[in-house]
């Protein structure tokens, strides 16, 4: 399939002898272009089932590196690259990060697109075209501000496609259009990620950052991910951009389900749709309504729909799982009210139980609710996650149910988080095990016999310095950073969320700071990373990186503590800075509350870089530990029947803690010192103090000690280097549980039945 790359060699070659000289920017283009039309000669897979995997998100990260792994062309392209003297990362410079996606989810969708085309199954992705993304963070004044994210550019990924649909809006309609990008899989063949746009959309209208009129659908609609939500009207226009999904959706289903003379009323047999989260929920909805109208009866449409639909669950978090006020779906989509109804009164013939009700007894439409009722399958992305989702969160569904429930404990595709960001190792593991661990993740464990190999264990962790040099010379250039090579890297990396517990590592630092000002100095420097966005209402969030930002600021100030700890704030942290840091970092930081977090899979990327999870017994942790053994991993804190139980009982005290140790108190109140005052806000600062002594939700002071105390004993080991590269070894061996691979052929066996 793969054509040689003499003809861009030609054209290289061409290009230079018409302009004397050739750019990055330009060698990116025709690169770009390049591979473009390689995946686009690509054979579509074709089946007689086809999966669609409805996402608001999908966080994709830079193509071109990862096309081209796929395509198995990078060593022949980076060759050539520096041929014509350019480094490679000046080409990658030149591509702009996609702005879709927010966080695990998103990556998660992105992970699974690789991997279903990977192993030749036949799924297209379906979502939103956001003109400026997410936001892109910048630091002013140690805090977070929101800006458009620009990030489409001449050269793209996408090609615009015209497409015959409408979608229902107002009196009228909202005219889409499509972006398809090529997925493409390591054996050659492609799928398909469908994005939509409205044609109508219009950037002009947004100002001030990321402000805009809310109300203006027609132009705002396919604007941001995730718009402020504080209001009735950002509710509002979010439910416009899950309906506008999912009608697209729904429609383009069905024209490939004629396209194929696929009978409606078998079309369960046909078709699979995986609902990622439940923004996709009105997926079941719009296509009963679209059934409906094609002659198709009620009971007839539900029956067919059942069988067509699966759900993800990703959280437990209370206030992410949606409910919509009646009168907003009322006002928003009219033509979905009377099967809304219809459903509820059925649900309510199955169960009597008020937490299983589609329409609650203050109006309020359970989205997730829809999603079990009427889908035939619900998962959960970790065992622990699965276990708390049945024992207490969904139990009442649970014991509707039982077959519905299982569990798909997530992964992450190694092709981008080895091969293509870690190509050091990846060259390494391959030319030991004579085996590509990125098609064969299993290799991995023979790793093991390697134990007690010193020059093994040494050479990992000098391609480990390798990747530390990578990113400092980074960051100097991205942030004017300069940070200590030799330091061990202790990184944090993750969406900014109370529950993810930022603020306990900003503890530790002031824990450490005060120590080392106190003589007390640690055996080596330490860099503690962070690299986070706070959602732009969520406010104690955007309190935490203003506290972190002004200590970033007090060390570095510090001569007498610089030189033993620095901390440094990634700005914008995305996939790609995520590509630098993992590869880079000693210890990964997976501190949640014991029972919030549902999986993770930032905790999965490090560990098959060689990285050491600290962490709590919280979703994937759980069997990260199981697989490497309590000597290669750091546990602490809690257990989530205690957190459960604390939250059942109402019995978390906060300041019981704050006011019982005089060190805790001390960090605490740290926050408001003086020296923290002079370079921070007061407002911010006291407002995040008084939160952690007078509510602290999700339990930072339970653990807070344990966590010192666990993180001091990790740096100790630490320095009995060959010890801590077995670690490192024995954590690369066991990762290979984690390919989304695996994750992928567990979702086909159990719910997709494609192969
Ligand atoms: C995330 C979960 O927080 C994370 O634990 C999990 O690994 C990931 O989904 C993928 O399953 N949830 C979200 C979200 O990103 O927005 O709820």
């Amino acid at each position: 399939m793969i054509k040689k790359l003499q003809d861009l060699q030609q054209h290289i070659q061409q290009e230079k002898r018409k302009y004397n000289h050739l750019s990055a920017t330009r060698m990116y283009e025709l690169i770009q272009a390049y591979v473009k039309a390689q995946m686009q000669s690509a054979p579509i897979h074709q089946s007689e089932r086809k999966l669609y995997y409805i996402s608001a998100e999908f966080l994709l990260g830079k193509m071109l590196t990862s096309n081209l792994v796929n395509l198995g062309l990078l060593d022949e392209m980076q060759e050539l690259v520096q041929k014509e003297g350019f480094a490679w990362s000046q080409i990658q410079d030149e591509e702009m990060e996609p702005s879709l996606g927010n966080g695990g989810l998103g990556r998660l969708a992105a992970c699974f697109l690789d991997s279903i085309a990977s192993l030749q199954r036949n799924g297209d992705g379906i979502g939103l075209y956001y003109h400026f993304g997410l936001f892109e963070q910048k630091f002013e004044n140690n805090k977070q501000v929101e800006l458009p994210n620009r990030w489409i550019g001449k050269t793209s990924w996408f090609t615009k496609k015209e497409v015959n649909y409408r979608v229902p809006y107002k009196n009228g309609w909202l005219k889409p259009i499509l972006y398809d990008m090529e997925v493409i899989g390591e054996h050659g063949t492609r799928n398909t990620l469908h994005l939509f746009d409205v044609e109508s959309v219009d950037e002009s209208i947004v100002h001030d950052g990321i402000q805009f009129d809310k109300t203006a659908i027609e132009k705002n609609l396919t604007l941001f991910l995730y718009p402020d939500d504080s209001d009735e009207a950002g509710r509002k226009l979010r439910i416009y951009q899950q309906y506008f999904m999912v009608s697209c959706a729904a429609q383009m289903i069905l024209e490939e389900a004629l396209q194929h003379q696929w009978d409606l009323r078998h079309l369960h047999e046909h078709v699979i749709i995986q609902i990622n989260d439940t923004h996709p929920t009105m997926v079941i909805l719009e296509l009963i309504r679209l059934l409906q109208k094609r002659g198709l009866l009620l009971a007839e449409a539900i029956e067919v729909v059942s069988g067509m639909c699966a759900y993800t669950n990703h959280t437990i978090l209370a206030e992410a799982l949606e409910t919509w006020p009646y009168a907003y779906l009322q006002d928003v989509v009219p033509q979905l009210m009377n099967i809304i109804e219809a459903l509820d009164v059925m649900m309510k013939e199955r169960s009597k139980k008020a937490s299983t009700a589609i329409i609650d007894a203050n109006r309020n439409v359970h989205m997730a609710n829809i999603d079990i009722h009427i889908g035939k399958s619900v998962n959960g992305v970790a065992a622990i996650h699965t276990d708390i989702l049945k024992q207490s969160e969904l139990k009442d569904f649970y014991a509707l149910y039982p077959t519905k429930f299982n569990n798909k404990t997530n992964g992450i595709t190694f092709r981008r988080w080895l091969s293509g960001c870690n190509t050091q190792l990846h060259h390494y593991l391959c030319d030991l095990l004579k085996k590509d661990p990125s098609s064969h993740p299993e290799i991995l464990k023979e790793l093991v016999k390697y134990a007690h190999d010193e020059t093994v264990i040494a050479d990992i962790m000098a391609i480990k310095q390798e990747k530390k040099m990578e990113w400092i010379a980074h960051m100097k250039k991205k942030q004017q950073i300069t940070l200590n090579p030799y330091a061990v890297f202790d990184t944090q990396v993750k969406r900014l969320h109370e529950y993810k517990r930022q603020q306990m590592n900003a503890l530790y630092i002031i824990h450490k700071l005060l120590q080392i000002r106190d003589n007390e100095l640690p055996p080596r420097p330490i860099n503690i990373i962070f690299g986070a966005k706070a959602a732009c209402a969520y406010t104690i969030a955007k309190d935490i990186i203003h506290a972190l930002l002004c200590l970033q600021e007090l060390i570095a100030k510090d001569e007498k503590v610089s030189p033993y700890l620095q901390l440094c704030f990634i700005e914008n942290y995305n996939v790609s800075e995520a590509e630098f840091i993992i590869p880079a970092s000693d210890i990964s930081e997976q501190i949640s509350l014991a029972s919030k977090e549902a999986s993770g899979t930032g905790n999965m990327k490090f560990m098959l870089n060689g990285a050491v999870t600290l962490g709590t017994n919280d979703g994937a942790n759980v069997e990260i530990a199981a697989l490497v053994g309590q000597e290669n991993i750091y546990t602490f804190g809690k257990d989530s029947d205690t957190v459960i139980a604390h939250y059942a009982n109402q019995d978390y005290v906060a300041k019981d803690i704050y006011e019982g140790s005089e060190h805790v108190k001390t960090l605490v109140d740290f926050l408001i010192s003086d020296e923290m005052l002079r370079v921070g806000d007061p407002v911010s600062l006291t407002r995040l103090h008084h939160e952690l002594i007078h509510k602290d939700w999700f339990m930072t002071l339970l653990d807070v000690e344990e966590y010192i105390v666990c993180k001091e004993k990790m740096l100790q080991d630490y320095e009995k280097q060959t010890d801590w590269g077995r670690k490192m070894l024995m954590n690369i061996a066991m990762s290979g549980f984690f390919s989304s691979d695996r994750t992928i052929q567990e979702y086909d066996r159990d719910i997709w039945k494609l192969s």
